[in-house]
């Protein structure tokens, strides 16, 4: 085979050697064929990755048929904090990166493709709240893992990173999008549910342009913008700079469409201001005894709350909506 193989290529075919299962061999095989010099010479080599490609595909097939029960790999991540807010792109747009910008997660980073293998999760702190961030594996034309949809659909928010370092950022990005418009699971300014077809969910999105330190980054946006039609709301960021990074970590919480609220207990003087819980905005005081344990609800008898709309200590009943910053005490019959 000819020598000008990348070290993308080589690395690759290192770890597709060393793939403990077929998904494995399939990753690293769809980047092989991606990471492949397109001409004559190599005609041969990508002749035999195709049928490679195409065999892990039957074999995993198969796999699942004969194990119906445990067939597809199941990932999960248990939602924690005020929210779940899923990072997504094309390789090497700087996802991972952006995970240990904001939080105190160690995913790796490196300057190639596939470096993320398995979604990580980290929370971010926003004031005296946390918000789960979720690191993913790059989304190309041959590989988008099926858990990916389940993480985008469950998310209440998606940031799409757009690589403006790189002249293949916006065509990446674009597959992206071009990948999700072609299932049930899609991005949108907002979230939803289609009324017609109940299986289509949109995800509310943001588009990030990340490394906007690099050379020619305006340029790349602008061309971006001449290209692709998308709503999402935008930010620009340089997430190794920490350039545009609190603007988008206050736009990320307040994407959530959270409260926060404080809650204090009958039996002592003051509210616990050091950890408050946070409700969906129009939740009630009923809500929040809910949240903080199921038995609260039935056993509920009524509230004070100390606020900006209502006197201090007022006692308010389980339909009483809660505001931003209220401190509740929630009173229980015996
Ligand atoms: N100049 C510059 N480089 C960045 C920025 N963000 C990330 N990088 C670099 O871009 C490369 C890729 O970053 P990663 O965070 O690993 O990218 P990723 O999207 O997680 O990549 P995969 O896991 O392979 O999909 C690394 O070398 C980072 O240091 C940025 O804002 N500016
Ligand atoms: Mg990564």
């Amino acid at each position: 085979m000819a020598a000008n193989l990348t070290p993308q290529y080589l690395r690759a075919e290192e770890n597709y050697r060393r793939s403990a299962t077929p998904e494995e061999e399939l990753k690293w095989l769809q980047v092989m064929f991606a990471e492949i010099p397109k001409h004559k010479a190599s005609e041969k080599m990508q002749m035999m990755l195709k049928t490679k490609i195409s065999d892990v595909k039957k074999e995993i097939e198969a796999a699942r048929t004969a194990s119906k029960k445990g067939g597809a790999k199941s990932v999960k991540i248990p939602r924690q904090g005020a929210g779940t807010v899923v990072i997504i792109g094309g390789p090497n747009s700087g996802k991972s990166q952006l995970l240990a910008s904001f939080t105190k997660a160690k995913p790796e980073v490196a300057p190639y493709p596939f470096t993320t293998l398995q979604p990580m999760p980290g929370m971010m702190p926003w004031n005296d709240v946390t918000v789960q961030l979720i690191d993913t594996p790059p989304i190309t034309p041959d590989y988008l893992e099926p858990y990916m949809y389940g993480f985008i659909r469950a998310a209440d928010l998606v940031l799409l990173m757009l690589d403006c370092g790189d002249d293949d950022g916006i065509e990446q990005c674009d597959e992206v999008l071009r990948r999700l418009s072609a299932t049930k699971t899609r991005l949108a300014r907002n979230s939803s549910l289609d009324e017609e077809d109940v299986g289509l969910s949109f995800t509310k999105t943001f588009l990030v342009f990340n490394k906007i330190d690099m050379p020619d980054a305006e340029e790349r946006i602008n061309l971006f913008h001449e290209l692709c039609s998308t709503d999402f709301e935008e930010f620009r960021i340089s997430a190794t700079e920490m350039t545009g990074m609190e603007e988008l970590r206050d736009a990320i919480y307040q994407a959530l469409g959270v409260l926060r609220v404080y809650t204090k207990s009958p039996t002592k003087k003051e509210p616990d201001m050091e950890k408050p819980f946070t409700v969906r905005k129009g939740d009630t005081v009923l809500d929040l005894a809910g949240l903080i344990h199921k038995d609260y609800v039935e056993k509920f008898a009524g509230a004070r709350v100390w606020g900006s709309a209502v006197h201090d200590g007022t006692p308010v009943k389980g339909d009483y909506e809660i505001r931003e910053g209220d401190i509740v005490e929630i009173h229980l019959n015996n």
